[in-house]
Protein backbone atom coordinates (compact mmCIF):
# COMPACT_ATOMS: atom_id res chain seq x y z
CA UNK A 1 0.00 0.00 0.00
CA UNK A 2 2.73 2.64 1.35
CA UNK A 3 4.71 1.98 -2.51
CA UNK A 4 1.82 2.17 -4.39
CA UNK A 5 0.54 5.61 -2.96
CA UNK A 6 4.09 6.77 -3.29
CA UNK A 7 4.24 5.66 -7.09
CA UNK A 8 0.86 7.56 -6.95
CA UNK A 9 2.04 10.91 -5.71
CA UNK A 10 5.20 10.35 -8.08
CA UNK A 11 3.15 10.19 -11.08
CA UNK A 12 0.95 13.04 -9.44
CA UNK A 13 3.83 15.28 -8.99
CA UNK A 14 5.07 14.53 -12.40
CA UNK A 15 1.79 15.76 -14.08
CA UNK A 16 1.67 18.47 -11.66
CA UNK A 17 -2.09 16.92 -10.66
CA UNK A 18 -3.09 16.82 -7.23
CA UNK A 19 -3.27 13.22 -6.14
CA UNK A 20 -6.18 12.38 -3.76
CA UNK A 21 -4.58 8.65 -2.84
CA UNK A 22 -6.07 7.39 0.00
CA UNK A 23 -8.49 9.86 0.93
CA UNK A 24 -11.45 9.37 1.78
CA UNK A 25 -14.87 11.24 2.53
CA UNK A 26 -16.74 10.34 5.22
CA UNK A 27 -20.31 10.78 5.67
CA UNK A 28 -20.71 12.26 9.36
CA UNK A 29 -24.36 12.13 10.87
CA UNK A 30 -24.46 14.48 14.41
CA UNK A 31 -26.76 13.47 17.12
CA UNK A 32 -27.59 16.78 18.36
CA UNK A 33 -26.51 20.41 18.91
CA UNK A 34 -23.44 19.56 20.48
CA UNK A 35 -22.31 17.24 17.85
CA UNK A 36 -22.98 19.67 14.81
CA UNK A 37 -20.61 22.32 16.76
CA UNK A 38 -17.85 19.24 17.10
CA UNK A 39 -17.87 18.55 13.82
CA UNK A 40 -17.71 22.39 12.64
CA UNK A 41 -15.00 22.65 15.30
CA UNK A 42 -12.51 20.79 12.86
CA UNK A 43 -12.90 23.34 10.49
CA UNK A 44 -10.97 25.79 12.90
CA UNK A 45 -7.76 23.20 12.38
CA UNK A 46 -6.54 24.36 9.28
CA UNK A 47 -3.89 21.86 9.19
CA UNK A 48 -6.08 19.03 8.66
CA UNK A 49 -6.60 20.77 5.14
CA UNK A 50 -10.39 19.31 5.38
CA UNK A 51 -12.58 19.94 2.55
CA UNK A 52 -16.63 20.38 3.62
CA UNK A 53 -18.31 18.82 0.68
CA UNK A 54 -21.58 19.00 2.08
CA UNK A 55 -21.33 21.93 4.67
CA UNK A 56 -22.92 23.76 7.64
CA UNK A 57 -25.48 20.93 9.18
CA UNK A 58 -28.01 20.40 11.59
CA UNK A 59 -29.03 17.24 13.90
CA UNK A 60 -29.50 14.18 11.58
CA UNK A 61 -28.08 15.73 8.61
CA UNK A 62 -25.43 14.44 7.36
CA UNK A 63 -21.89 16.35 6.78
CA UNK A 64 -19.75 14.68 4.32
CA UNK A 65 -16.25 15.55 4.32
CA UNK A 66 -13.06 15.02 2.13
CA UNK A 67 -10.07 14.02 4.29
CA UNK A 68 -6.67 14.14 3.59
CA UNK A 69 -4.41 10.10 4.23
CA UNK A 70 -2.24 12.34 6.70
CA UNK A 71 -5.83 13.27 8.52
CA UNK A 72 -7.47 10.59 8.69
CA UNK A 73 -6.60 8.72 11.78
CA UNK A 74 -6.53 11.98 13.47
CA UNK A 75 -10.19 12.41 12.23
CA UNK A 76 -11.73 9.05 13.23
CA UNK A 77 -10.40 9.10 16.76
CA UNK A 78 -11.88 12.41 17.31
CA UNK A 79 -15.19 11.64 16.01
CA UNK A 80 -15.35 7.63 17.64
CA UNK A 81 -13.94 9.49 21.08
CA UNK A 82 -17.02 11.90 20.82
CA UNK A 83 -19.11 9.39 19.60
CA UNK A 84 -20.13 11.40 16.24
CA UNK A 85 -21.36 8.31 14.34
CA UNK A 86 -20.08 8.54 10.54
CA UNK A 87 -19.43 6.16 7.41
CA UNK A 88 -17.03 6.16 5.07
CA UNK A 89 -18.54 6.95 1.87
CA UNK A 90 -15.88 7.38 -0.50
CA UNK A 91 -12.74 4.73 0.05
CA UNK A 92 -10.22 6.30 -2.10
CA UNK A 93 -11.58 9.16 -3.90
CA UNK A 94 -8.20 8.77 -6.15
CA UNK A 95 -9.66 5.38 -7.60
CA UNK A 96 -12.94 7.08 -8.72
CA UNK A 97 -11.31 9.67 -10.33
CA UNK A 98 -8.77 7.33 -12.05
CA UNK A 99 -11.76 5.83 -13.59
CA UNK A 100 -13.14 9.50 -14.54
CA UNK A 101 -10.22 9.94 -16.34
CA UNK A 102 -10.39 6.76 -18.21
CA UNK A 103 -13.82 7.77 -19.42
CA UNK A 104 -13.09 10.76 -20.88
CA UNK A 105 -12.71 9.92 -24.40
CA UNK A 106 -10.56 12.23 -26.38
CA UNK A 107 -10.86 12.71 -30.09
CA UNK A 108 -12.29 15.66 -31.55
CA UNK A 109 -16.28 16.02 -32.64
CA UNK A 110 -16.30 18.11 -35.32
CA UNK A 111 -20.39 18.30 -35.07
CA UNK A 112 -22.75 18.73 -32.29
CA UNK A 113 -24.30 15.59 -33.43
CA UNK A 114 -21.17 13.60 -33.16
CA UNK A 115 -20.45 15.20 -29.53
CA UNK A 116 -20.17 12.62 -26.63
CA UNK A 117 -22.78 13.93 -23.84
CA UNK A 118 -22.12 11.27 -21.93
CA UNK A 119 -18.22 12.17 -21.07
CA UNK A 120 -16.64 14.99 -18.88
CA UNK A 121 -15.02 17.82 -21.52
CA UNK A 122 -12.37 20.06 -21.37
CA UNK A 123 -12.39 23.93 -21.55
CA UNK A 124 -11.21 23.73 -24.89
CA UNK A 125 -13.49 20.78 -26.25
CA UNK A 126 -16.57 22.94 -24.87
CA UNK A 127 -15.85 25.98 -26.95
CA UNK A 128 -15.59 24.10 -30.40
CA UNK A 129 -19.22 23.06 -29.06
CA UNK A 130 -20.30 26.38 -28.54
CA UNK A 131 -18.72 27.61 -31.91
CA UNK A 132 -20.21 24.53 -33.85
CA UNK A 133 -23.58 24.84 -32.33
CA UNK A 134 -23.60 28.24 -33.63
CA UNK A 135 -22.53 27.47 -36.59
CA UNK A 136 -24.97 24.98 -37.59
CA UNK A 137 -27.98 27.11 -35.94
CA UNK A 138 -27.75 30.50 -38.38
CA UNK A 139 -29.91 33.08 -37.30
CA UNK A 140 -31.18 30.99 -33.86
CA UNK A 141 -28.13 30.46 -31.76
CA UNK A 142 -25.52 32.91 -31.14
CA UNK A 143 -22.70 33.46 -28.94
CA UNK A 144 -22.54 36.58 -26.74
CA UNK A 145 -19.30 37.16 -24.80
CA UNK A 146 -20.42 38.68 -21.50
CA UNK A 147 -17.12 39.57 -20.19
CA UNK A 148 -13.63 37.69 -19.25
CA UNK A 149 -12.54 35.78 -16.36
CA UNK A 150 -9.92 37.13 -14.25
CA UNK A 151 -7.20 35.05 -16.07
CA UNK A 152 -8.73 36.29 -19.42
CA UNK A 153 -10.69 33.13 -20.54
CA UNK A 154 -14.06 34.58 -22.62
CA UNK A 155 -17.41 34.67 -20.73
CA UNK A 156 -19.54 32.94 -23.22
CA UNK A 157 -22.93 32.78 -23.09
CA UNK A 158 -25.30 30.87 -25.58
CA UNK A 159 -28.03 32.86 -27.09
CA UNK A 160 -30.86 31.40 -28.34
CA UNK A 161 -34.02 33.33 -30.01
CA UNK A 162 -36.31 33.85 -32.93
CA UNK A 163 -37.04 37.53 -32.35
CA UNK A 164 -35.66 40.38 -31.16
CA UNK A 165 -36.57 42.50 -27.99
CA UNK A 166 -37.61 39.52 -25.81
CA UNK A 167 -37.94 39.04 -22.29
CA UNK A 168 -35.47 36.06 -21.65
CA UNK A 169 -34.83 33.33 -19.19
CA UNK A 170 -31.14 32.64 -18.01
CA UNK A 171 -29.35 29.20 -17.17
CA UNK A 172 -26.10 28.62 -15.89
CA UNK A 173 -23.93 26.06 -14.74
CA UNK A 174 -20.58 25.43 -13.40
CA UNK A 175 -20.04 28.55 -11.26
CA UNK A 176 -18.56 26.11 -8.91
CA UNK A 177 -16.16 24.35 -11.12
CA UNK A 178 -16.09 21.24 -9.65
CA UNK A 179 -19.46 20.21 -9.60
CA UNK A 180 -18.52 18.51 -13.42
CA UNK A 181 -22.31 17.34 -13.92
CA UNK A 182 -23.38 20.66 -13.66
CA UNK A 183 -21.50 21.72 -16.92
CA UNK A 184 -22.06 17.82 -18.85
CA UNK A 185 -26.03 19.01 -18.32
CA UNK A 186 -25.41 22.39 -20.08
CA UNK A 187 -24.43 20.98 -22.76
CA UNK A 188 -26.92 18.62 -23.38
CA UNK A 189 -29.67 21.08 -22.87
CA UNK A 190 -27.63 23.45 -25.13
CA UNK A 191 -28.69 20.50 -27.70
CA UNK A 192 -31.94 19.40 -26.80
CA UNK A 193 -33.31 23.18 -27.36
CA UNK A 194 -31.83 22.80 -30.87
CA UNK A 195 -33.33 20.01 -31.47
CA UNK A 196 -36.39 20.39 -30.21
CA UNK A 197 -37.46 23.61 -31.55
CA UNK A 198 -40.17 23.47 -34.11
CA UNK A 199 -41.24 19.86 -33.31
CA UNK A 200 -41.88 19.79 -29.40
CA UNK A 201 -44.65 22.04 -28.90
CA UNK A 202 -44.19 23.26 -25.63
CA UNK A 203 -40.38 24.67 -26.28
CA UNK A 204 -41.42 26.36 -29.46
CA UNK A 205 -43.95 28.41 -27.87
CA UNK A 206 -41.45 29.53 -25.29
CA UNK A 207 -38.76 30.47 -27.88
CA UNK A 208 -42.12 32.84 -29.86
CA UNK A 209 -41.92 34.24 -26.52
CA UNK A 210 -38.99 34.35 -24.35
CA UNK A 211 -34.93 34.11 -25.30
CA UNK A 212 -33.27 31.24 -23.63
CA UNK A 213 -29.16 32.40 -22.47
CA UNK A 214 -27.36 29.40 -21.07
CA UNK A 215 -23.87 30.00 -20.23
CA UNK A 216 -22.16 26.52 -19.47
CA UNK A 217 -18.47 27.19 -18.43
CA UNK A 218 -19.27 29.97 -15.64
CA UNK A 219 -16.23 29.79 -13.97
CA UNK A 220 -13.84 29.15 -16.77
CA UNK A 221 -10.58 29.12 -14.58
CA UNK A 222 -11.83 27.48 -11.71
CA UNK A 223 -12.84 24.48 -14.40
CA UNK A 224 -9.36 24.60 -16.25
CA UNK A 225 -7.77 24.38 -12.97
CA UNK A 226 -10.09 21.20 -12.25
CA UNK A 227 -8.26 19.42 -15.01
CA UNK A 228 -4.94 20.48 -15.26
CA UNK A 229 -4.26 21.14 -11.18
CA UNK A 230 -7.10 20.11 -8.75
CA UNK A 231 -9.92 18.34 -9.86
CA UNK A 232 -11.64 19.44 -6.01
CA UNK A 233 -11.23 22.87 -6.75
CA UNK A 234 -15.01 24.91 -6.57
CA UNK A 235 -13.73 28.25 -6.13
CA UNK A 236 -12.58 31.85 -8.76
CA UNK A 237 -9.11 31.84 -9.63
CA UNK A 238 -7.97 35.38 -8.41
CA UNK A 239 -5.54 36.56 -5.90
CA UNK A 240 -6.28 37.62 -2.28
CA UNK A 241 -3.91 40.47 -1.06
CA UNK A 242 -2.02 39.67 2.43
CA UNK A 243 -2.75 35.38 1.50
CA UNK A 244 -1.37 33.15 -0.76
CA UNK A 245 -4.37 31.31 -0.94
CA UNK A 246 -6.48 31.68 -4.07
CA UNK A 247 -10.06 32.50 -5.12
CA UNK A 248 -13.52 33.79 -3.66
CA UNK A 249 -16.49 31.45 -3.53
CA UNK A 250 -18.66 33.03 -6.92
CA UNK A 251 -21.32 31.94 -4.97
CA UNK A 252 -21.25 34.40 -2.02
CA UNK A 253 -19.77 37.55 -3.70
CA UNK A 254 -23.23 38.57 -5.18
CA UNK A 255 -25.08 42.27 -3.05
CA UNK A 256 -27.56 39.99 -1.63
CA UNK A 257 -27.04 39.65 2.17
CA UNK A 258 -23.20 40.21 1.28
CA UNK A 259 -20.74 39.26 4.14
CA UNK A 260 -23.45 37.58 6.35
CA UNK A 261 -23.86 34.30 7.79
CA UNK A 262 -22.68 31.36 5.66
CA UNK A 263 -19.84 33.26 4.13
CA UNK A 264 -16.44 33.87 4.86
CA UNK A 265 -13.84 36.48 5.68
CA UNK A 266 -11.26 34.27 5.58
CA UNK A 267 -9.48 33.82 1.96
CA UNK A 268 -7.99 30.09 2.71
CA UNK A 269 -12.04 28.78 3.33
CA UNK A 270 -14.28 27.09 0.14
CA UNK A 271 -17.26 29.57 0.80
CA UNK A 272 -14.85 32.46 0.82
CA UNK A 273 -16.75 35.52 0.07
CA UNK A 274 -14.42 37.78 -1.71
CA UNK A 275 -12.85 41.39 -0.94
CA UNK A 276 -16.06 43.29 -1.93
CA UNK A 277 -19.70 42.17 -3.41
CA UNK A 278 -19.02 41.49 -7.10
CA UNK A 279 -15.26 41.98 -6.89
CA UNK A 280 -14.65 38.63 -9.03
CA UNK A 281 -14.96 39.40 -12.55
CA UNK A 282 -17.44 36.14 -13.23
CA UNK A 283 -19.70 37.38 -11.19
CA UNK A 284 -19.96 41.37 -12.46
CA UNK A 285 -20.47 40.27 -15.81
CA UNK A 286 -23.45 38.39 -15.42
CA UNK A 287 -25.35 41.46 -13.02
CA UNK A 288 -23.81 44.06 -15.75
CA UNK A 289 -25.87 41.83 -18.16
CA UNK A 290 -28.94 41.37 -16.32
CA UNK A 291 -29.05 44.95 -15.33
CA UNK A 292 -28.43 45.91 -18.90
CA UNK A 293 -30.92 43.55 -20.33
CA UNK A 294 -33.65 44.55 -17.97
CA UNK A 295 -35.61 41.89 -19.17
CA UNK A 296 -34.54 38.26 -17.19
CA UNK A 297 -37.62 37.14 -15.61
CA UNK A 298 -36.39 33.81 -14.72
CA UNK A 299 -33.23 32.80 -13.57
CA UNK A 300 -31.75 29.04 -12.53
CA UNK A 301 -27.88 28.95 -11.58
CA UNK A 302 -26.94 24.91 -11.39
CA UNK A 303 -25.12 23.18 -8.85
CA UNK A 304 -24.50 19.86 -8.23
CA UNK A 305 -24.64 17.55 -5.80
CA UNK A 306 -27.79 16.44 -3.19
CA UNK A 307 -31.11 16.44 -5.34
CA UNK A 308 -32.82 19.88 -4.11
CA UNK A 309 -34.27 22.34 -5.94
CA UNK A 310 -34.16 25.72 -3.88
CA UNK A 311 -35.38 29.15 -4.08
CA UNK A 312 -35.13 32.59 -2.22
CA UNK A 313 -33.51 33.42 0.47
CA UNK A 314 -30.11 32.06 1.51
CA UNK A 315 -29.14 34.80 3.91
CA UNK A 316 -32.21 35.70 5.88
CA UNK A 317 -35.01 33.28 7.15
CA UNK A 318 -37.47 35.96 5.92
CA UNK A 319 -39.80 34.43 3.26
CA UNK A 320 -39.90 36.00 0.06
CA UNK A 321 -43.64 37.67 -0.81
CA UNK A 322 -43.62 34.44 -3.65
CA UNK A 323 -42.80 31.70 -1.19
CA UNK A 324 -45.98 30.05 -1.60
CA UNK A 325 -46.04 30.39 -5.25
CA UNK A 326 -42.17 29.66 -5.76
CA UNK A 327 -42.84 26.64 -3.66
CA UNK A 328 -45.72 25.43 -5.53
CA UNK A 329 -43.45 25.74 -8.85
CA UNK A 330 -40.69 23.82 -7.28
CA UNK A 331 -43.30 21.01 -6.42
CA UNK A 332 -44.47 20.43 -9.74
CA UNK A 333 -40.72 20.77 -11.12
CA UNK A 334 -39.65 18.08 -8.85
CA UNK A 335 -42.62 15.91 -9.64
CA UNK A 336 -41.98 16.00 -13.30
CA UNK A 337 -38.07 15.05 -12.55
CA UNK A 338 -38.89 11.85 -10.61
CA UNK A 339 -41.22 10.79 -13.47
CA UNK A 340 -38.61 9.10 -15.33
CA UNK A 341 -35.98 7.97 -13.30
CA UNK A 342 -37.54 8.11 -9.39
CA UNK A 343 -34.99 10.34 -8.64
CA UNK A 344 -35.96 11.93 -5.31
CA UNK A 345 -35.28 15.57 -4.76
CA UNK A 346 -36.12 18.08 -1.84
CA UNK A 347 -37.50 21.62 -2.16
CA UNK A 348 -37.78 24.89 -0.19
CA UNK A 349 -35.79 27.99 0.12
CA UNK A 350 -32.24 27.78 0.54
CA UNK A 351 -31.58 28.53 4.11
CA UNK A 352 -34.42 26.39 5.50
CA UNK A 353 -33.71 23.63 3.14
CA UNK A 354 -29.84 23.22 2.95
CA UNK A 355 -28.38 26.22 5.21
CA UNK A 356 -27.85 29.72 5.86
CA UNK A 357 -25.71 31.20 3.09
CA UNK A 358 -25.04 35.07 2.22
CA UNK A 359 -24.27 36.52 -1.28
CA UNK A 360 -25.76 33.71 -3.04
CA UNK A 361 -27.11 34.17 -7.01
CA UNK A 362 -30.02 33.87 -6.79
CA UNK A 363 -30.93 35.97 -3.80
CA UNK A 364 -29.44 38.81 -5.74
CA UNK A 365 -31.45 38.36 -8.70
CA UNK A 366 -34.56 38.02 -6.73
CA UNK A 367 -33.88 41.17 -5.59
CA UNK A 368 -33.90 42.49 -8.51
CA UNK A 369 -36.90 42.16 -9.63
CA UNK A 370 -36.62 38.55 -11.35
CA UNK A 371 -39.10 36.25 -9.54
CA UNK A 372 -38.92 33.27 -10.70
CA UNK A 373 -35.16 32.66 -9.53
CA UNK A 374 -34.26 28.69 -8.54
CA UNK A 375 -31.32 26.78 -8.25
CA UNK A 376 -30.76 23.21 -8.44
CA UNK A 377 -28.82 20.69 -6.88
CA UNK A 378 -27.79 17.81 -9.21
CA UNK A 379 -27.47 14.47 -8.39
CA UNK A 380 -26.72 12.72 -6.54
CA UNK A 381 -27.03 12.34 -2.58
CA UNK A 382 -23.71 11.55 -1.85
CA UNK A 383 -22.70 8.00 -2.81
CA UNK A 384 -20.35 9.45 -5.65
CA UNK A 385 -20.47 13.53 -4.95
CA UNK A 386 -18.82 15.32 -7.16
CA UNK A 387 -16.66 12.15 -8.80
CA UNK A 388 -20.34 11.49 -10.30
CA UNK A 389 -19.75 8.68 -13.08
CA UNK A 390 -20.03 9.99 -16.63
CA UNK A 391 -22.64 7.23 -17.34
CA UNK A 392 -24.68 9.49 -14.93
CA UNK A 393 -24.47 12.52 -17.05
CA UNK A 394 -27.55 11.54 -19.53
CA UNK A 395 -30.09 10.70 -17.31
CA UNK A 396 -28.86 13.60 -14.54
CA UNK A 397 -29.69 15.83 -17.83
CA UNK A 398 -32.82 14.49 -19.34
CA UNK A 399 -34.11 14.33 -15.91
CA UNK A 400 -33.60 17.83 -14.84
CA UNK A 401 -34.62 19.25 -18.33
CA UNK A 402 -38.09 17.89 -17.50
CA UNK A 403 -37.99 20.39 -14.06
CA UNK A 404 -36.14 23.53 -16.06
CA UNK A 405 -39.24 22.71 -18.60
CA UNK A 406 -41.78 23.42 -15.80
CA UNK A 407 -39.84 26.61 -14.59
CA UNK A 408 -39.40 27.93 -17.67
CA UNK A 409 -43.43 26.75 -19.13
CA UNK A 410 -44.19 29.08 -15.78
CA UNK A 411 -42.43 32.03 -15.97
CA UNK A 412 -43.60 32.01 -19.96
CA UNK A 413 -47.46 31.91 -19.27
CA UNK A 414 -46.65 34.45 -16.00
CA UNK A 415 -44.98 37.74 -17.08
C1 LIG B 1 -27.29 27.22 -3.27
C2 LIG B 1 -27.87 28.42 -3.61
C3 LIG B 1 -27.58 29.56 -2.88
C4 LIG B 1 -26.72 29.48 -1.81
C5 LIG B 1 -26.15 28.27 -1.47
C6 LIG B 1 -26.43 27.13 -2.20
C7 LIG B 1 -25.82 25.84 -1.84
C8 LIG B 1 -24.51 25.63 -2.56
C9 LIG B 1 -23.45 26.57 -2.02
O1 LIG B 1 -23.13 27.54 -2.73
O2 LIG B 1 -22.96 26.37 -0.91
C10 LIG B 1 -24.02 24.21 -2.33
C11 LIG B 1 -22.93 23.89 -3.27
O3 LIG B 1 -22.19 24.68 -3.74
C12 LIG B 1 -22.81 22.54 -3.75
O4 LIG B 1 -23.33 22.68 -5.02
ZN1 LIG C 1 -22.08 24.58 -5.92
Amino acid sequence: MKGVLALLALVAAVTSMEDFSGQQVLRILPANEEQVTLVHDLESYEDLKLDFWQGPSRPERFIDIRVPFFSLQDVKVYLESNNIQYSIMIEDLQTLLDEEKRDMKIGRAHSTDTFNYGTYHTFDEINTFINNLVAENPGFVSKVQIGSSYQGRPLNVLKFSTGANRPAFWIDTGIHSREWVSQASGLWFAKKIVKDFGSDPSLTATLNKLDIFLEIVTNPDGYVYTHTSNRMWRKTRSPNTGSTCIGADPNRNWDAGFGGGGSSSNPCTETYRGRAAHSEPEVKAIVDFVKSHGKIKGFVSIHSYSQMLLYPYGYTTVRTPDNAELDNVARTAVNALASLYGTKYTYGSIITTIYQASGGSIDWTYNQGIKYSYTFELRDTGRYGFALPANQIIPTAEETWLALTKLIEHTRDNS
